[in-house]
């Protein structure tokens, strides 16, 4: 015989594993997480379900309860399932736990609780008013769906991931700076699936007074993708209007200065949570110097240049044991390249 209790839990993993399965339909990368909801009645039947489409949209329980009321279902007394704590705040939307409360729920079981100080509170806010909560449920498969935002959030700015090419001997460009191509097409295409996972492209002045880059995202065949990242360049330098960087395939933000920490906080503030930093040395060594790199894709080519700029400028590393060593999470060939996936060791 199953006990209650055991069979209780067996039916909030299932309710929460669909509010999860809801909540990987929402957009990616976006500035909020993703999150499901769904809404039984007090006689346990399923009668709403939502799903955040991303900032600026309803909330996925404001969503959820919109549809139990679309189909004249009634919530008062019943259960709502949320891949992350409800809201407390008045933030582009209202408060959700405030609309659970409104609308009669019974109950809560949430996953992950909300790592956002300003919006967190909703389960303390439900207990307040009498509602059981149940915290915590699935909460390590809710945060691997949102991980990114969830360590921005902790970090207090964007999770950066320094993406840097380059020849077996370790430099990006050839004696005379030409450095089309150090990799190979496979390598190349790899990069834009990167981009594409990441909300904003960052290079320094310099990269993109040498190379001209476009920054955009695009597919093998060359043509734009539907989602760009923003386009950042960071530096003093002053670009040619006709830069390809300024062009109107993407947004594009000039930062002035190279401090890393004021250039994260930047975009932060417009709701970056992951950048892809390409270079070029000089702003690499800066971010990597400033310990404001979180993980490293390398493509290492079989290609020997003998001379050239370094893919990394100065660290200020003068012996071995000073050396910047990194945890290698993933080694993959791509086509004729190696991509090598790491992380700067906690010190
Ligand atoms: C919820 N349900 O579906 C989501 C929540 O700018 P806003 O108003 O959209 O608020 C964004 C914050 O709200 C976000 O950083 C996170 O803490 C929380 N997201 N909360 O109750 C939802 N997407
Ligand atoms: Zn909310």
């Amino acid at each position: 015989m199953v006990d209650e209790d055991q069979h209780d839990q067996q039916q909030d993993e299932r309710y929460l594993r669909e509010a999860l399965e809801l909540a990987a339909r929402g957009p990616l990368p976006d500035p909020n997480p993703r999150v499901g909801c769904v809404l039984l009645d007090a006689a346990g039947a399923v009668v709403g379900r939502g799903f955040h489409a991303g900032a600026g949209t309803a909330h996925a329980e404001v969503v959820a309860l919109a549809d139990a009321a679309a189909r004249g279902a009634d919530v008062r007394g019943g259960t709502a399932y949320v891949s992350l704590e409800p809201c407390a705040h008045t933030g582009r939307t209202g408060p959700c736990a405030q609309a659970l409360l409104d609308a009669g729920v019974a109950r809560v079981v949430h996953a992950q609780s909300d790592p956002d100080p300003v919006a967190a509170g909703g389960a303390d806010l439900l207990r307040a008013a009498g509602v059981p909560v149940d915290s915590g449920v699935l909460a390590d498969e809710a945060e691997a769906l949102n991980a990114v935002w969830t360590r921005s959030v902790r970090l207090g700015r964007p999770v950066v991931t320094w993406k840097v090419a380059a020849s077996l001997d370790g430099r990006s460009a050839a004696a005379d700076r030409t450095s089309r191509w150090v990799t190979g097409a496979a390598a190349r295409a790899d990069v834009h699936d990167l981009r594409a996972r990441c909300d904003a492209v960052v290079v320094g002045t310099g990269t993109a007074l040498a190379d001209d880059p476009s920054l955009t995202t695009r597919w093998p065949d060359g043509s734009l993708r539907d989602r760009q990242p923003l386009r950042v360049v960071v530096g003093d330098r002053d670009l040619p209007s006709r830069a390809a960087v300024l062009d109107a395939a993407a947004p594009t933000l000039v930062v002035r200065g190279h401090d890393p920490a004021a250039v994260l906080e930047t975009l932060h503030g417009k709701g970056i949570r992951h950048v892809l930093l390409e270079g070029g040395p000089t702003l690499a060594a800066a971010f990597l110097a400033a310990g404001l790199v979180d993980e490293v894709v390398a493509y290492v080519a079989p290609v020997l240049l003998g001379a050239g700029p370094s893919a990394v400028g100065d660290l200020g590393i003068t012996t071995i044991t000073d050396a910047l060593r990194l945890e290698p999470t993933d080694v993959t060939v791509v086509g004729v390249d190696v991509r090598v996936t790491a992380r700067p060791r906690a010190t």
